[in-house]
């Protein structure tokens, strides 16, 4: 019985070593220390030894199982550490490799003039005011001196909606609406969206303005010159040549249009210039009284000066972007250059 029984041991120990599971390992463990375990059914059998056999088998059935119990949780400890170590291994991660870097867009051109233009009359004082791009003809002609007949209300040049009904052919309504809700002193930018019947290489059917207005007791002729070439001086640089040209507008009286030396060839005279060593940027003038009366402000008590400039051309100046297409078809390959 002590052969069988140590047979037994090393059967076990055999087995145990090409355990790899704890299932594996359990199932063995009732193979062997079970209730119908094999050690255990030959523990059954100690009663029909001799009174003098049964202690010595019994010890030898003890020990027996003692060094099974022990070899079994050694080879449990084995296999658990065997999982940990692999799992460790499959799930391993590569904190050296690079991070999936994100995509960062970039502003559009003129969002960034924009911005910069709101930003310096902001400094002088000026809010910004926003309004409808689908306006009625009184905000956008009629309330600024437009005459009837005025080619600018033709069909072929603005985009109508309907009857009286159209999209904006400049930012002007936003200012009219403006003084219509308050009471002067006045002083905003109105930035925005316009629309325009032309597509052609230098025009776009949509596109950008910026227009400011200034109203208070007395204000003239030369805070108008005085703003702008501060704005001016900003946006391009201290001590840009400026210089300001009789114009006409129907909304102001007098008008003016606005040049700089040109930012190419710093007045030299070249292709962008078009020889001339001048860059036309704004066109502005003291508001007429016909507006005034419109929006119910009395012309005899104040006095003020407005202005509007195209973003498009700012930009393309600023950047030095020589086709204004590229502003409109957002390849991302020019884009990203801002
Ligand atoms: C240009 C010229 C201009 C104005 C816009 C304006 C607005 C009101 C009253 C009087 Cl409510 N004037 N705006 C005045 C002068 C010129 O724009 O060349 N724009 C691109």
């Amino acid at each position: 019985m002590k052969e069988k029984l140590e047979a037994l041991l090393s059967a076990a120990v055999a087995e145990l070593a090409a355990v790899k599971s704890e299932d594996a390992l359990q199932e063995l463990r009732v193979k062997y220390l079970g209730k119908k375990g094999e050690i255990t059914s030959v523990m059954k059998g100690l009663g029909s030894l001799s009174p003098e056999e049964r202690p010595l088998v019994g010890q030898v059935v003890n020990t027996v199982k003692a060094q099974l119990e022990e070899a079994l949780e050694k080879r449990s400890v084995e296999v658990r550490e065997a999982a940990k170590a692999e799992r460790l291994a499959s799930e391993r991660v590569d904190v050296t490799l690079p991070g999936r870097r994100r995509a960062v867009g970039s502003k559009h051109p003129i969002t960034l003039v924009t911005e910069e233009i709101v930003s310096i009359f902001a400094g002088l004082g000026f809010g910004v005011a926003e309004g409808p791009e689908v306006e009625h003809d009184f905000y956008n002609f009629e309330a600024l001196n437009f005459p009837k007949d005025h080619p600018a209300r033709d069909m072929q040049d603005t985009f109508f909606v309907g009857e009286n009904v159209l999209l904006r052919t400049h930012t002007s309504p936003v200012q009219v609406r403006t003084m219509l809700k308050q009471p002067p002193p006045v002083r905003i930018i109105a930035p925005g969206t316009v629309y325009r019947c032309d597509s052609d290489a230098t025009h776009s059917p949509m596109f950008h303005q910026v227009e400011g207005l200034m109203v208070d007791k007395g204000i003239s002729f030369g805070d108008l010159k005085g703003i702008l070439t501060l704005f001016i001086s900003q946006l391009f640089g201290e001590g840009v040549g400026v210089r300001l040209r009789p114009s006409f507008f129907p909304f102001t009286e007098p008008s003016a249009e606005v040049d700089i030396a040109c930012v190419i060839c710093k007045g030299k005279g070249c292709r962008v210039c078009k020889n001339t060593g001048w860059l036309e940027i704004l066109g502005a003038g003291m508001v007429d009284p016909e507006v005034y009366r419109h929006v119910g402000y009395d012309a005899e008590t104040y006095s003020g000066f407005a202005f509007g400039m195209g973003i498009e051309r700012i930009a393309m100046l600023k950047y030095g972007i020589a086709d204004m297409r590229l502003l409109f078809e957002n390849d991302l390959r020019f884009l990203k250059q801002f």
